[in-house]
């Protein structure tokens, strides 16, 4: 069985953060996202700064920045987003009702709904619970990376329904196949690493292209704890690239 091609993917693709991150992977050839696991904002904008000319998105953890400041954290996020043509992806991991996610996602501190592109769902709430996302593509977790993780096949069989069917969701995190009209997010990617001591698990770039025909991969470590961020960027990217190439 085939993969699909981005060009193919962004035919069928009906939501425009799903068409945009798409398009910017065709223009820079890149399916790398980068995870900015730092904690603070100086770290985080340095990062973005290095990194910003090979990703398609920068993945944040937002509540891990120690000095968040709305203007001096995500208002040169965003330039530098604009800059590199890059998008957000706010991997807050959502989890509980509608109301109270509409809440974490439009309000507190960090107003996600203002400024992230993407962002990250559990669905284990239900199909509603999704439609708060309005300004956001979201990537719903399907499957999780690490040791354990109770996503078992039932799970998924039912949490891929509501990612099929919600106009909300673009795609879905996962460590197994998916079928070809989900773009397929996989972190749990190192190339000389196999995991932490914390339950991590790791796979090259080219195990996930060559067997899940995944869409694009999610590295953190990997890249942030390089000697080198901006080289080792440049790397994951052209891996990651030519493990697609060879999986069409
Ligand atoms: N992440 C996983 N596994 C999942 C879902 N999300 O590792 O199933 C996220 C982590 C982290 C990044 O929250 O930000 O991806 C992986 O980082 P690492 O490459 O340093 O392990």
């Amino acid at each position: 069985e085939k993969r699909l091609s981005y060009e193919q993917k962004l035919e069928n693709c009906e939501h425009s953060v799903g068409k945009k991150i798409l398009e910017i992977a065709i223009a820079k050839q890149s399916n790398l996202i980068a995870s900015a696991d730092v904690t603070t904002t100086k770290e985080l904008l340095e990062f973005a700064e290095q990194v910003g000319p090979h990703i398609v998105a920068l993945k944040t953890h937002i509540d891990i920045i120690s000095d968040f400041d709305s203007d001096k954290t995500i208002l040169p996020l965003k330039d530098l987003a604009t800059k590199h043509n890059f998008l957000l992806m706010e991997d807050r991991k959502f989890g509980d009702i509608g109301n109270t996610q509409e809440l974490q996602y439009r309000g507190g501190m960090y107003k996600i709904s203002h400024w992230a592109d993407l962002v990250t769902s559990h669905v284990i709430a239900g199909y509603q619970s999704i439609d708060c996302f309005m300004n956001s593509g979201v990537i719903a977790i399907l499957s999780m990376s690490s040791k354990g993780a109770l996503t078992d096949q039932n799970y998924r069989a039912e949490a891929l329904k509501i990612v099929e069917t919600h106009p909300n969701i673009i795609g879905c995190v996962a460590q197994n196949k998916v079928p070809a009209n989900v773009l397929l997010f996989t972190p749990g990617v190192n190339i000389s690493s196999k995991g932490d001591d914390k339950g991590q698990q790791y796979n090259t770039p080219e195990h996930v292209f060559k067997n899940l025909h995944t869409d694009f991969v999610i590295v953190g470590r990997g890249i942030y704890k390089a000697e080198n961020v901006e080289k080792s960027a440049k790397l994951y990217k052209l891996e990651s690239w030519n493990a697609y190439l060879k999986s069409l």
